[in-house]
């Protein structure tokens, strides 16, 4: 039998298979991949007779923190206000997607609480790039279904600072969709999620949501600095036409660099490149200190 792993806690395994029956299942044994074993997200083939799974399908990607496998999208949740958008952690966690070759879709949230001048300045940086943004006022359902319809048939995870609103937004989609059994009937009755294990709730068919707890937001160290340029999208076409080979963008010393000229052509944004300086200069020293 075939499934997908809803969640796992040491060696028991929720695997929900094709006509949506749940069987608890273990990970020893038969397992073919000994070098490893299944997390939430895995693909998995499972013996009818013991309950053991027996292989895990190839990963599209796996992220150790929250351990998940095979996720399609990444939803960064920036607060216009109370908190106020932090854009580094946003281009950190940006570029840690296009590390891991997943779709990113930002949503602003309380827009509510910030004028729309200001909303539109930032949105329209990310736009530009080619990034799905959404407007979005968690607290008053505004702007819930027009990420719903980008989570369909995806496995999706959710990340951003503590109280930008994710768990609101997360309520909100599994509220208005009353047909599923969702995540509301699955935590206990204060609200709290009854468990500490990442869990993929279904949202509609073949959709799911990955609650994480204790989770918030990516580590990006594993990027090396020098490939940094790459994980940024807008600099792609500029990248190549720099004059130094392994050129970062960023010294005085690097003559005729293309990105820099188009930082000062307005074709690439100021707030983005002083971002992508910062990682770099972080990701650089950390790197340096590696064997401390
Ligand atoms: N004004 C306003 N407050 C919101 C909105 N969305 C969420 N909040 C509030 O922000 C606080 C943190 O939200 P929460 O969902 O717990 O954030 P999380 O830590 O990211 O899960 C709560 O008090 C929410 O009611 C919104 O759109 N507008
Ligand atoms: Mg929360
Ligand atoms: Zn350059």
């Amino acid at each position: 039998m075939e499934g997908i792993i809803i969640q796992n806690i040491s060696n028991s395994y929720k695997v929900v298979d094709k006509e949506d029956k749940i069987h608890i299942c273990s990970a020893r044994g038969k397992l073919k991949q000994k070098e490893y074993l299944p997390v939430a997200g895995d693909i998995v083939n499972v013996d009818e007779k013991t309950k053991a799974i027996c292989e895990i399908k190839e990963r599209k990607n796996y992220i150790k923190r929250p351990k998940i496998a095979n996720i399609d999208k990444i939803v960064f949740v920036v607060s216009m206000k109370h908190p106020s958008p932090d854009l580094l952690l946003l281009d950190k966690q940006l570029a840690f997607a296009e590390k891991l070759g997943v779709e990113s879709i930002i949503v602003f949230n309380k827009c509510d609480l910030e004028n729309k001048e200001n909303i539109e300045k930032i949105k329209e940086i990310y736009s530009k790039i080619g990034y799905i943004t959404i407007k979005m006022e968690a607290k008053n359902n505004i702007g819930i279904e027009e990420l719903r319809k980008h989570l369909k048939d995806n496995i999706t995870v959710f990340s951003g600072n503590s109280g930008v609103g994710k768990s609101t937004i997360i309520n909100n989609l599994f509220k208005t969709n009353v047909t599923e059994e969702g995540m509301i009937s699955q935590k206990n009755k204060k609200g709290k999620n009854t468990t500490t294990a990442v869990t993929l709730y279904k949202l509609q068919k073949n959709t799911y949501i990955a609650d994480t707890p204790g989770f918030s937001t990516f580590d990006i160290t594993e990027i090396d600095y020098r490939n940094l340029d790459k994980e940024f999208k807008e600099f792609h076409k500029y990248i190549s036409k720099c004059r130094y080979v392994g050129c970062s963008h960023i010294y005085e010393d690097e003559k005729e660099c293309n990105v820099k000229k188009a930082l000062k052509e307005n074709k690439i944004n100021i707030s983005r490149y002083n971002n992508y300086v910062k990682i770099y200069e972080e990701l650089k020293e950390k790197y340096k200190r590696r064997y401390n």
